[in-house]
């Protein structure tokens, strides 16, 4: 008992690990991305939690959330938030820790575009709207570094054809183009929202072997080695 009391003092008193969120479309490689900063020893690398999304107590969220915004939004929603504020709070002795995606993109570019399509009703928006508010003010969910791997629309579409997820058959190019635009509106222009952490942009259409180059290219700053 005591030795899990000391080691829990311990954790909560380190420093909170340099905090890296990685953000872009649907299909604009994100899980790739992570993939390859595996590698590296000092890097706590916490995947997108949608294997959990499709098993809540053995109900699909992901697959109900497509058939049917309207009735699904919220619940799904909600989920996304617990699970992303579970990553943000995750205690790591590594000193670097890397998320797809984050509880403001959640908020920022899911949240919101139901809110814009008329899918959340003005109710449920604000109790998400309240919840999100409330953990951002108290706990801590702080972020050094945004890597937004910046995609067209285009592009994303036919990687998503290709990886033919079956709950992401009814996926449009309109929708995908939406999505983009809210990314952008948020991490490229900055004309909405504010943006947690200085931000890096790659240009995630280009072909895999070239992009490694770029990852290379970022990877100091990502590490955070610079001086
Ligand atoms: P990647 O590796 O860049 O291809 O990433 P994906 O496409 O596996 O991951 P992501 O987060 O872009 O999308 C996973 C699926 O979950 C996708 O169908 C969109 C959906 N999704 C993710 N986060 C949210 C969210 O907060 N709200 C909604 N409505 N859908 C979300």
């Amino acid at each position: 008992m005591a030795t899990t009391l000391s080691r829990t003092t311990h954790l909560e008193n380190k420093a909170r690990p340099f905090t890296v969120i990685v953000e872009g479309n649907i299909g604009s490689g994100k899980t790739t991305f992570l993939n390859y900063f595996k590698k590296y020893e000092d890097l706590c690398v916490l995947a997108e939690p949608i294997e959990l999304w499709r098993e809540c107590s053995g109900h699909n969220l992901l697959q109900y959330l497509y058939e049917d915004i309207n009735r699904w939004g919220f619940s799904f929603q909600s989920y996304v938030m617990l699970s992303m504020l579970k990553h943000h709070l995750k205690i790591t002795e590594h000193p670097i820790k890397m998320m797809e995606r984050s509880i403001f993109s959640a908020r920022y570019c899911f949240i919101e575009k139901m809110k814009m399509d008329g899918l959340l009703p003005s109710p449920s928006h604000a109790v998400l709207d309240e919840w999100f508010k409330w953990i951002t003010a108290s706990c801590n969910v702080s972020v050094d570094l945004i890597v937004y791997l910046r995609t067209s629309p285009e592009v994303v579409y036919e990687r998503m054809l290709q990886r033919n997820r079956k709950e992401e058959k009814n996926v449009s190019l309109d929708y995908l183009k939406q999505l983009h635009e809210i990314h952008e509106d948020w991490l490229y222009r900055r004309s909405i929202f504010s943006c947690p952490a200085p931000v890096v942009t790659l240009n995630a259409n280009l072909d895999q072997s070239v992009l490694k180059e770029e990852y290379k290219k970022w990877e100091p700053c990502i590490l955070n080695k610079i001086q």
